[in-house]
């Protein structure tokens, strides 16, 4: 049984980590199959991207019972987190998180590095890595630092403590919190909502977010106005002014 599944809805890429009996732990053949997942999400044909998990987890982090069987750790996160990562910061469209349950260590960061986090009520979220004597790594002291500040992210990540969806809700970790009964079928809406939207806007709203966090205002400003020029030559920004004139909902094509 493949450890990541793909399955698309239109517009919209699933990819669902598939070991719900180790609750998606990460392991080099789920690697590798995010990866190549990520590469499929490439496609200009899909304009939203949603990453979950089946089971009770979303991902319980790296798989502990194959932690550093290459001896070196700093060169597997380097092939493996770091590159499904950057993949994830890499894609011209949306990525969310479906955080259906169970989110921990290296979990956690993933879903940290997707644009936007929608929870069932049934999640929960872990650190994981101080509980073990690490650090929050594939890109925990990154994300989590822009989405809670450093003194509540440095707080939760020593401590360990569990945070309720509700608790990560009040944070601002998680957009939303849904009911486990009806959270596939908000989190189907809330991807062909993204995917219906003004592709290119949206990926260079996404772009630009992640470059202003080490920007200048002037080089900010110059990088938005590029963008914006670019935005304005789009279909979907005639069709969007059109859509307005004539008082209707607008309907991008995402050209
Ligand atoms: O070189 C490197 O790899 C560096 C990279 C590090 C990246 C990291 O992610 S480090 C952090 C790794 N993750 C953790 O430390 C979390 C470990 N898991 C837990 O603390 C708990 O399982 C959870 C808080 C996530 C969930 O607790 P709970 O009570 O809901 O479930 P459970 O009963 O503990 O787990 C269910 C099963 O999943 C269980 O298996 P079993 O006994 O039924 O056969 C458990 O062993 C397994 N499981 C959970 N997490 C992992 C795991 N198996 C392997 N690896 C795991 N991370």
């Amino acid at each position: 049984m493949a450890e990541v599944e793909v399955s698309r809805e239109g517009t919209v890429q699933t990819i669902t980590l598939n070991r719900p009996e180790k609750l998606n732990a990460f392991t080099q053949t789920l690697h590798a199959e995010l990866h190549d997942a990520l590469e499929h999400s490439r496609d200009p044909a899909v304009r939203a991207v949603v990453i979950t998990g089946a089971g009770r987890g979303f991902s319980a982090g790296q798989d502990l019972t194959a932690f550093g069987e290459s001896g070196n750790v700093a060169a597997m996160l380097r092939a493996t987190y770091h590159v499904n990562v950057l993949a994830i910061r890499a894609l011209e469209k949306p990525v969310i998180a479906g955080v259906n349950g169970v989110c921990a260590g290296a979990g956690l960061s993933l879903a940290c590095a997707c644009d936007i986090r929608l929870a069932s009520d049934a999640a929960f979220f872990a650190p994981g890595f101080a509980g073990i004597g690490l650090i929050p790594d594939s890109g925990g002291t990154f994300f989590l630092q822009r989405l809670l500040g450093t003194p509540r992210a440095f707080e939760w990540m020593t401590s360990n403590r569990r945070l309720t969806a509700a608790e990560a809700h009040a944070w601002g970790l998680v957009s939303e919190v849904v009911d486990a009964d009806a959270f596939p079928a908000r989190l189907a809406e809330r991807a062909a909502e993204l995917a219906a939207g003004p592709t290119y806007a949206i990926a260079a709203t996404k772009r630009l977010f992640d470059e202003a966090a080490t920007a200048t205002l002037e080089e900010q400003l110059e990088r938005e106005a590029e963008a914006q020029a670019k935005a304005a030559e789009t279909a979907d920004f005639h069709e969007g002014v059109a859509a307005f004139g004539e008082k209707r909902p607008p309907s991008f094509s995402g050209s």
